[in-house]
Protein backbone atom coordinates (compact mmCIF):
# COMPACT_ATOMS: atom_id res chain seq x y z
CA UNK A 1 0.00 0.00 0.00
CA UNK A 2 1.38 3.60 -0.78
CA UNK A 3 1.00 6.32 1.67
CA UNK A 4 0.74 9.96 0.58
CA UNK A 5 2.64 12.49 2.17
CA UNK A 6 0.24 15.79 3.35
CA UNK A 7 3.54 17.68 2.55
CA UNK A 8 3.88 18.64 -1.31
CA UNK A 9 6.37 16.34 -3.32
CA UNK A 10 9.71 17.36 -2.86
CA UNK A 11 11.21 18.65 -6.16
CA UNK A 12 14.70 16.79 -7.52
CA UNK A 13 15.93 18.58 -9.81
CA UNK A 14 17.64 17.02 -13.09
CA UNK A 15 21.23 17.65 -12.14
CA UNK A 16 23.89 15.94 -10.41
CA UNK A 17 24.17 15.36 -6.71
CA UNK A 18 27.14 17.51 -6.40
CA UNK A 19 26.53 20.53 -8.02
CA UNK A 20 23.12 20.70 -5.99
CA UNK A 21 24.79 20.11 -3.00
CA UNK A 22 27.32 22.45 -3.21
CA UNK A 23 25.17 24.96 -5.29
CA UNK A 24 24.72 28.30 -2.35
CA UNK A 25 28.60 26.97 -1.50
CA UNK A 26 30.15 30.33 -2.68
CA UNK A 27 27.61 32.46 -1.24
CA UNK A 28 28.37 30.77 1.68
CA UNK A 29 32.25 29.99 1.91
CA UNK A 30 33.02 30.95 5.11
CA UNK A 31 30.41 29.46 6.75
CA UNK A 32 30.60 25.87 8.68
CA UNK A 33 29.06 23.67 6.62
CA UNK A 34 30.06 20.43 8.65
CA UNK A 35 30.92 20.36 12.31
CA UNK A 36 31.93 17.10 14.33
CA UNK A 37 30.05 17.33 17.45
CA UNK A 38 32.47 15.93 19.52
CA UNK A 39 35.86 17.20 18.78
CA UNK A 40 34.32 20.38 16.84
CA UNK A 41 36.20 19.79 13.89
CA UNK A 42 34.64 21.54 10.53
CA UNK A 43 34.98 21.79 7.37
CA UNK A 44 33.35 25.32 6.05
CA UNK A 45 31.48 25.42 2.98
CA UNK A 46 34.32 26.52 0.82
CA UNK A 47 36.54 24.18 2.07
CA UNK A 48 34.18 21.08 1.36
CA UNK A 49 33.72 22.31 -2.20
CA UNK A 50 37.47 22.30 -2.70
CA UNK A 51 38.35 19.19 -1.06
CA UNK A 52 36.25 17.48 -2.91
CA UNK A 53 37.51 18.83 -6.23
CA UNK A 54 40.73 17.83 -5.01
CA UNK A 55 40.28 14.80 -3.54
CA UNK A 56 37.98 13.50 -7.23
CA UNK A 57 41.43 15.36 -8.82
CA UNK A 58 43.93 12.73 -6.96
CA UNK A 59 41.26 9.92 -8.18
CA UNK A 60 41.05 10.48 -11.34
CA UNK A 61 44.97 10.87 -11.37
CA UNK A 62 44.91 7.31 -10.05
CA UNK A 63 42.97 5.93 -13.14
CA UNK A 64 39.59 6.15 -11.06
CA UNK A 65 36.65 7.47 -13.71
CA UNK A 66 33.07 7.63 -14.30
CA UNK A 67 31.12 4.97 -13.56
CA UNK A 68 34.12 3.65 -11.60
CA UNK A 69 32.89 2.36 -7.98
CA UNK A 70 34.29 4.03 -4.88
CA UNK A 71 34.00 1.66 -1.16
CA UNK A 72 33.77 3.93 1.70
CA UNK A 73 34.05 2.48 4.60
CA UNK A 74 34.43 4.78 7.80
CA UNK A 75 32.77 6.09 10.83
CA UNK A 76 30.58 9.26 10.68
CA UNK A 77 33.43 11.43 9.97
CA UNK A 78 33.40 14.98 8.71
CA UNK A 79 35.58 14.00 5.79
CA UNK A 80 33.17 11.76 4.73
CA UNK A 81 30.97 14.10 2.73
CA UNK A 82 34.04 15.12 1.55
CA UNK A 83 34.36 11.47 0.04
CA UNK A 84 31.09 11.15 -1.05
CA UNK A 85 31.22 14.31 -3.20
CA UNK A 86 34.77 13.91 -4.25
CA UNK A 87 33.60 10.70 -5.68
CA UNK A 88 30.66 12.17 -7.53
CA UNK A 89 33.06 15.10 -8.72
CA UNK A 90 34.51 12.44 -11.48
CA UNK A 91 31.13 10.91 -12.06
CA UNK A 92 31.88 7.55 -10.12
CA UNK A 93 29.63 5.50 -7.96
CA UNK A 94 29.65 5.27 -4.01
CA UNK A 95 29.13 2.25 -2.22
CA UNK A 96 29.17 2.76 1.26
CA UNK A 97 29.76 0.37 3.78
CA UNK A 98 28.96 -0.02 7.48
CA UNK A 99 32.27 0.24 9.85
CA UNK A 100 30.79 -2.62 12.02
CA UNK A 101 30.45 -5.03 8.97
CA UNK A 102 32.55 -8.31 9.42
CA UNK A 103 35.17 -8.98 7.53
CA UNK A 104 33.18 -11.66 4.90
CA UNK A 105 30.31 -9.05 5.13
CA UNK A 106 32.47 -6.09 3.30
CA UNK A 107 34.11 -9.16 1.04
CA UNK A 108 30.48 -9.49 -0.61
CA UNK A 109 29.90 -6.00 -0.74
CA UNK A 110 32.90 -5.41 -2.82
CA UNK A 111 32.12 -8.11 -5.10
CA UNK A 112 28.57 -7.13 -5.11
CA UNK A 113 28.73 -3.59 -6.28
CA UNK A 114 31.94 -4.68 -8.41
CA UNK A 115 34.00 -1.53 -6.06
CA UNK A 116 37.22 -0.43 -8.13
CA UNK A 117 38.72 1.42 -4.88
CA UNK A 118 38.06 1.10 -1.37
CA UNK A 119 38.69 4.17 0.82
CA UNK A 120 39.14 3.81 4.52
CA UNK A 121 40.19 5.24 7.62
CA UNK A 122 43.61 4.14 9.13
CA UNK A 123 42.99 1.32 11.42
CA UNK A 124 42.14 2.90 15.26
CA UNK A 125 42.91 -0.17 16.69
CA UNK A 126 46.69 0.47 17.29
CA UNK A 127 45.33 4.76 19.23
CA UNK A 128 42.84 3.15 21.09
CA UNK A 129 45.54 0.30 22.54
CA UNK A 130 47.74 2.96 23.31
CA UNK A 131 45.78 5.01 24.90
CA UNK A 132 44.29 2.27 27.36
CA UNK A 133 48.46 1.61 27.85
CA UNK A 134 48.47 5.20 28.82
CA UNK A 135 45.80 5.06 31.14
CA UNK A 136 47.39 1.70 33.02
CA UNK A 137 50.35 3.65 33.27
CA UNK A 138 48.48 6.82 35.16
CA UNK A 139 46.96 4.14 37.20
CA UNK A 140 50.86 3.01 38.32
CA UNK A 141 51.52 0.64 36.29
CA UNK A 142 55.14 -0.07 34.65
CA UNK A 143 56.09 -2.96 31.82
CA UNK A 144 52.74 -2.19 30.40
CA UNK A 145 51.72 -4.79 27.32
CA UNK A 146 47.52 -4.21 26.25
CA UNK A 147 47.15 -7.45 25.26
CA UNK A 148 43.75 -7.67 23.52
CA UNK A 149 40.80 -5.09 23.02
CA UNK A 150 36.67 -5.69 22.35
CA UNK A 151 34.15 -3.71 21.44
CA UNK A 152 31.93 -4.07 24.79
CA UNK A 153 29.00 -2.02 23.62
CA UNK A 154 27.91 1.34 22.08
CA UNK A 155 31.38 3.70 22.55
CA UNK A 156 33.10 1.07 25.25
CA UNK A 157 35.96 -1.13 24.12
CA UNK A 158 36.79 -3.91 26.90
CA UNK A 159 41.09 -4.19 27.44
CA UNK A 160 43.08 -7.02 29.02
CA UNK A 161 46.16 -5.31 29.95
CA UNK A 162 49.44 -6.76 31.55
CA UNK A 163 51.55 -4.82 33.87
CA UNK A 164 53.94 -4.93 36.92
CA UNK A 165 53.09 -2.79 40.28
CA UNK A 166 55.40 -1.44 42.63
CA UNK A 167 52.50 -1.04 45.18
CA UNK A 168 53.51 -2.79 48.53
CA UNK A 169 50.43 -4.66 50.65
CA UNK A 170 50.70 -6.47 53.98
CA UNK A 171 49.14 -9.57 52.15
CA UNK A 172 48.96 -11.24 56.17
CA UNK A 173 46.51 -8.47 57.03
CA UNK A 174 43.90 -9.52 54.84
CA UNK A 175 41.14 -10.90 55.91
CA UNK A 176 38.32 -12.34 54.35
CA UNK A 177 35.51 -14.22 55.59
CA UNK A 178 34.90 -17.38 53.64
CA UNK A 179 32.89 -20.03 54.42
CA UNK A 180 35.12 -23.05 55.39
CA UNK A 181 33.14 -26.38 56.68
CA UNK A 182 33.48 -29.83 57.58
CA UNK A 183 32.52 -32.21 54.86
CA UNK A 184 31.12 -35.77 54.48
CA UNK A 185 30.07 -37.78 51.96
CA UNK A 186 26.67 -38.56 50.74
CA UNK A 187 26.30 -41.73 52.51
CA UNK A 188 27.50 -40.60 55.99
CA UNK A 189 26.19 -37.62 56.12
CA UNK A 190 22.77 -38.45 56.12
CA UNK A 191 23.55 -41.49 59.01
CA UNK A 192 25.16 -38.38 60.82
CA UNK A 193 21.98 -36.75 60.17
CA UNK A 194 19.82 -39.36 61.18
CA UNK A 195 22.08 -40.37 64.19
CA UNK A 196 22.38 -37.00 65.63
CA UNK A 197 18.40 -35.71 64.70
CA UNK A 198 17.09 -38.42 64.46
CA UNK A 199 14.63 -36.68 61.95
CA UNK A 200 14.38 -35.41 58.43
CA UNK A 201 16.04 -31.90 57.92
CA UNK A 202 13.83 -29.26 56.59
CA UNK A 203 14.84 -26.65 53.84
CA UNK A 204 12.78 -24.23 51.90
CA UNK A 205 14.61 -22.28 49.25
CA UNK A 206 13.37 -19.95 46.56
CA UNK A 207 15.12 -17.06 44.55
CA UNK A 208 12.86 -14.34 45.77
CA UNK A 209 11.72 -10.50 44.51
CA UNK A 210 11.49 -10.04 40.67
CA UNK A 211 14.35 -12.08 40.30
CA UNK A 212 13.57 -15.05 37.64
CA UNK A 213 17.10 -16.64 37.79
CA UNK A 214 15.94 -20.49 39.06
CA UNK A 215 18.98 -22.16 37.99
CA UNK A 216 20.75 -21.06 41.19
CA UNK A 217 18.34 -22.06 43.74
CA UNK A 218 17.64 -25.43 41.53
CA UNK A 219 21.38 -26.60 41.18
CA UNK A 220 21.54 -26.67 44.71
CA UNK A 221 18.11 -28.40 45.56
CA UNK A 222 16.70 -29.99 42.39
CA UNK A 223 17.38 -34.16 42.61
CA UNK A 224 19.77 -33.61 39.70
CA UNK A 225 22.25 -31.74 41.32
CA UNK A 226 24.85 -29.15 39.95
CA UNK A 227 28.59 -30.59 38.86
CA UNK A 228 28.20 -34.27 39.30
CA UNK A 229 26.87 -33.80 43.05
CA UNK A 230 23.42 -34.55 44.24
CA UNK A 231 21.05 -31.84 44.72
CA UNK A 232 19.57 -31.37 48.32
CA UNK A 233 16.12 -33.26 46.96
CA UNK A 234 18.03 -36.30 46.89
CA UNK A 235 19.44 -36.73 50.35
CA UNK A 236 16.74 -39.16 52.34
CA UNK A 237 17.70 -36.94 55.28
CA UNK A 238 16.52 -33.77 54.22
CA UNK A 239 13.17 -32.55 53.22
CA UNK A 240 14.20 -30.07 50.53
CA UNK A 241 11.13 -27.71 49.01
CA UNK A 242 12.46 -25.16 46.69
CA UNK A 243 9.66 -23.13 46.09
CA UNK A 244 11.29 -21.04 42.14
CA UNK A 245 11.59 -17.81 41.38
CA UNK A 246 10.06 -14.15 41.77
CA UNK A 247 8.84 -15.71 44.82
CA UNK A 248 7.90 -12.70 47.69
CA UNK A 249 9.90 -12.77 50.87
CA UNK A 250 6.80 -12.83 53.25
CA UNK A 251 5.74 -16.18 51.23
CA UNK A 252 9.28 -17.79 51.71
CA UNK A 253 8.97 -17.13 55.33
CA UNK A 254 5.13 -17.94 55.72
CA UNK A 255 6.05 -21.44 53.63
CA UNK A 256 9.06 -22.36 56.30
CA UNK A 257 7.19 -21.46 58.69
CA UNK A 258 4.50 -23.76 57.56
CA UNK A 259 7.06 -26.51 57.27
CA UNK A 260 8.93 -25.51 60.53
CA UNK A 261 12.03 -25.35 58.42
CA UNK A 262 15.74 -25.64 59.91
CA UNK A 263 17.38 -24.36 57.22
CA UNK A 264 16.07 -21.34 54.22
CA UNK A 265 17.58 -21.11 51.45
CA UNK A 266 17.72 -17.11 49.60
CA UNK A 267 18.94 -17.11 46.00
CA UNK A 268 19.66 -13.75 43.94
CA UNK A 269 21.32 -11.73 41.95
CA UNK A 270 22.96 -8.65 42.69
CA UNK A 271 21.81 -5.31 41.25
CA UNK A 272 23.62 -2.11 41.27
CA UNK A 273 21.00 -0.58 42.88
CA UNK A 274 21.07 -2.70 45.99
CA UNK A 275 17.64 -4.69 45.30
CA UNK A 276 19.22 -8.13 46.51
CA UNK A 277 20.30 -6.24 49.62
CA UNK A 278 16.49 -4.81 50.19
CA UNK A 279 14.91 -7.75 49.51
CA UNK A 280 16.93 -9.72 52.14
CA UNK A 281 17.14 -7.49 54.58
CA UNK A 282 13.07 -7.28 53.70
CA UNK A 283 13.23 -11.51 55.01
CA UNK A 284 14.72 -11.37 57.71
CA UNK A 285 12.93 -8.48 59.14
CA UNK A 286 9.55 -10.51 58.22
CA UNK A 287 11.36 -13.45 59.62
CA UNK A 288 11.71 -12.11 62.61
CA UNK A 289 8.23 -10.68 62.90
CA UNK A 290 7.32 -14.21 62.71
CA UNK A 291 9.66 -15.12 65.34
CA UNK A 292 11.31 -17.42 62.76
CA UNK A 293 15.05 -15.72 62.65
CA UNK A 294 16.61 -17.27 65.78
CA UNK A 295 15.84 -21.15 65.60
CA UNK A 296 16.14 -20.68 61.82
CA UNK A 297 19.97 -21.01 59.57
CA UNK A 298 19.90 -18.55 56.77
CA UNK A 299 22.01 -19.01 53.64
CA UNK A 300 22.01 -16.37 50.89
CA UNK A 301 23.72 -17.76 47.00
CA UNK A 302 23.63 -16.07 44.18
CA UNK A 303 26.26 -15.37 41.26
CA UNK A 304 28.11 -12.68 42.71
CA UNK A 305 26.98 -13.29 46.16
CA UNK A 306 30.13 -13.03 48.78
CA UNK A 307 30.12 -14.83 52.24
CA UNK A 308 31.02 -11.11 53.91
CA UNK A 309 27.95 -9.38 52.50
CA UNK A 310 25.81 -12.24 53.67
CA UNK A 311 27.09 -11.75 57.21
CA UNK A 312 26.55 -8.26 56.87
CA UNK A 313 22.91 -8.67 55.99
CA UNK A 314 22.90 -11.35 58.63
CA UNK A 315 22.72 -14.38 57.50
CA UNK A 316 24.38 -17.23 58.43
CA UNK A 317 26.79 -17.26 55.06
CA UNK A 318 26.61 -16.50 51.38
CA UNK A 319 27.67 -18.70 48.80
CA UNK A 320 28.74 -18.04 45.47
CA UNK A 321 29.33 -19.78 41.95
CA UNK A 322 30.96 -23.04 41.88
CA UNK A 323 28.82 -23.90 45.39
CA UNK A 324 27.93 -27.35 45.42
CA UNK A 325 24.86 -28.86 47.03
CA UNK A 326 26.96 -30.78 49.18
CA UNK A 327 28.90 -27.89 50.65
CA UNK A 328 24.82 -26.49 51.72
CA UNK A 329 23.68 -30.01 53.40
CA UNK A 330 27.19 -30.23 55.41
CA UNK A 331 26.98 -26.46 56.20
CA UNK A 332 23.07 -27.14 58.23
CA UNK A 333 24.21 -30.27 59.49
CA UNK A 334 26.75 -28.83 61.29
CA UNK A 335 25.77 -25.72 61.56
CA UNK A 336 22.46 -27.12 63.73
CA UNK A 337 24.90 -29.04 65.94
CA UNK A 338 26.81 -26.25 66.95
CA UNK A 339 23.26 -24.33 67.49
CA UNK A 340 22.61 -27.33 69.81
CA UNK A 341 26.13 -26.82 71.21
CA UNK A 342 26.97 -30.00 70.24
CA UNK A 343 29.94 -28.86 67.98
CA UNK A 344 32.07 -26.55 68.75
CA UNK A 345 32.30 -23.54 66.14
CA UNK A 346 34.59 -24.56 63.34
CA UNK A 347 37.88 -22.94 63.89
CA UNK A 348 39.89 -22.47 60.63
CA UNK A 349 43.70 -23.09 60.57
CA UNK A 350 46.17 -22.33 58.29
CA UNK A 351 46.44 -26.08 57.66
CA UNK A 352 44.12 -28.38 56.06
CA UNK A 353 43.13 -31.35 58.08
CA UNK A 354 40.55 -34.26 57.74
CA UNK A 355 37.06 -33.17 57.93
CA UNK A 356 35.60 -33.41 60.87
CA UNK A 357 38.28 -31.44 62.75
CA UNK A 358 39.09 -28.26 60.55
CA UNK A 359 37.44 -25.62 58.39
CA UNK A 360 34.52 -23.93 59.20
CA UNK A 361 32.86 -20.61 58.72
CA UNK A 362 35.28 -17.72 60.06
CA UNK A 363 32.58 -15.77 61.24
CA UNK A 364 29.61 -15.76 63.38
CA UNK A 365 26.57 -12.96 61.61
CA UNK A 366 26.79 -9.93 63.39
CA UNK A 367 24.28 -9.37 66.64
CA UNK A 368 23.01 -12.94 66.35
CA UNK A 369 22.60 -14.49 69.71
CA UNK A 370 21.56 -17.75 69.27
CA UNK A 371 21.07 -21.02 71.31
C1 LIG B 1 20.66 -17.79 32.36
C2 LIG B 1 20.72 -16.35 32.80
C3 LIG B 1 19.54 -15.62 32.77
C4 LIG B 1 18.22 -16.24 32.41
C5 LIG B 1 17.66 -16.93 33.66
C6 LIG B 1 16.83 -18.14 33.33
C7 LIG B 1 16.52 -18.94 34.56
N1 LIG B 1 15.48 -19.69 34.45
O1 LIG B 1 17.17 -18.88 35.58
C8 LIG B 1 17.39 -14.97 32.02
C9 LIG B 1 17.50 -14.76 30.52
C10 LIG B 1 15.94 -14.97 32.40
C11 LIG B 1 18.17 -13.87 32.70
C12 LIG B 1 17.66 -12.63 32.90
C13 LIG B 1 18.37 -11.60 33.49
N2 LIG B 1 19.66 -11.64 33.88
CO1 LIG B 1 20.72 -13.22 33.86
N3 LIG B 1 22.01 -14.54 33.64
C14 LIG B 1 21.93 -15.75 33.23
C15 LIG B 1 23.34 -16.35 33.20
C16 LIG B 1 23.81 -16.28 31.75
C17 LIG B 1 23.50 -17.76 33.69
C18 LIG B 1 22.88 -18.02 35.05
C19 LIG B 1 22.93 -19.46 35.31
O2 LIG B 1 22.09 -20.19 34.85
N4 LIG B 1 23.94 -19.89 36.06
C20 LIG B 1 24.13 -21.29 36.42
C21 LIG B 1 23.91 -21.43 37.94
C22 LIG B 1 24.08 -22.88 38.29
O3 LIG B 1 24.93 -20.65 38.56
P1 LIG B 1 24.59 -19.55 39.68
O4 LIG B 1 23.34 -18.88 39.43
O5 LIG B 1 25.81 -18.76 39.94
O6 LIG B 1 24.33 -20.50 40.96
C23 LIG B 1 25.39 -21.12 41.65
C24 LIG B 1 25.92 -20.28 42.81
O7 LIG B 1 25.80 -18.91 42.63
C25 LIG B 1 25.16 -20.80 44.00
N5 LIG B 1 23.86 -20.28 44.31
C26 LIG B 1 22.98 -19.60 43.59
N6 LIG B 1 21.88 -19.32 44.31
C27 LIG B 1 22.07 -19.86 45.52
C28 LIG B 1 21.29 -19.85 46.66
C29 LIG B 1 21.75 -20.48 47.81
C30 LIG B 1 20.93 -20.46 49.02
C31 LIG B 1 23.02 -21.10 47.83
C32 LIG B 1 23.50 -21.75 49.03
C33 LIG B 1 23.80 -21.10 46.69
C34 LIG B 1 23.31 -20.47 45.56
O8 LIG B 1 25.02 -22.16 43.69
C35 LIG B 1 24.84 -22.36 42.29
C36 LIG B 1 25.57 -23.61 41.91
O9 LIG B 1 26.94 -23.46 42.14
C37 LIG B 1 24.13 -15.39 34.13
C38 LIG B 1 25.61 -15.21 33.79
C39 LIG B 1 26.45 -16.22 34.52
N7 LIG B 1 27.32 -16.83 33.82
O10 LIG B 1 26.29 -16.41 35.74
C40 LIG B 1 23.34 -14.11 33.95
C41 LIG B 1 23.27 -13.17 35.13
C42 LIG B 1 22.96 -13.93 36.39
N8 LIG B 1 22.13 -12.34 34.75
C43 LIG B 1 22.27 -11.10 35.04
C44 LIG B 1 21.34 -10.09 34.75
C45 LIG B 1 21.80 -8.68 35.03
C46 LIG B 1 20.09 -10.39 34.23
C47 LIG B 1 19.00 -9.38 33.89
C48 LIG B 1 18.79 -8.28 34.92
C49 LIG B 1 19.35 -8.85 32.52
C50 LIG B 1 18.44 -7.76 32.05
N9 LIG B 1 18.97 -6.57 32.01
O11 LIG B 1 17.29 -8.00 31.76
C51 LIG B 1 17.74 -10.27 33.76
C52 LIG B 1 16.97 -10.32 35.09
C53 LIG B 1 15.64 -10.91 34.91
C54 LIG B 1 14.99 -11.05 36.24
N10 LIG B 1 13.79 -10.55 36.38
O12 LIG B 1 15.55 -11.60 37.14
C55 LIG B 1 23.59 -10.84 35.72
C56 LIG B 1 23.43 -10.66 37.23
C57 LIG B 1 24.40 -9.65 37.74
C58 LIG B 1 24.73 -9.83 39.17
N11 LIG B 1 25.35 -8.77 39.59
O13 LIG B 1 24.49 -10.78 39.83
C59 LIG B 1 24.41 -12.11 35.31
C60 LIG B 1 25.48 -12.55 36.33
C61 LIG B 1 25.07 -11.77 33.96
C62 LIG B 1 26.04 -10.60 34.05
N12 LIG B 1 25.92 -9.70 33.16
O14 LIG B 1 26.89 -10.44 34.81
N13 LIG B 1 19.41 -14.30 33.03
Amino acid sequence: MIFKSPHPDVEIPETALRPLVLRHAERLADKVAIVEAGSGRSYTYAELASNATKLGAGLHARGFGKGDVMAILAPNLPEYPIAFLGVAAVGGVNTTLNPLYTADEIAFQLRDSKARFLLTVPPLMEKAKEAAAQVAKKLGLSHVLVSCMEPSGDGYSFFVVYGRTHMQLDYAAIEVPVVLHRKHGFDELNEVIQRDFGRRLVVVGACIGTDSHTTGIDAIMNMKGFAGDYGLERYPQLRAINLGSQVEPAALVARAKAEQADAILVSKVVTQREVHKEDARALLEIAKAEKIYEKTIFLFGGPRVDHKTALELGFDAGFGPGTRPSDVANFIYYRMLERSGRAPPPQPTAHGTPDAEIQGATASPAGRARD
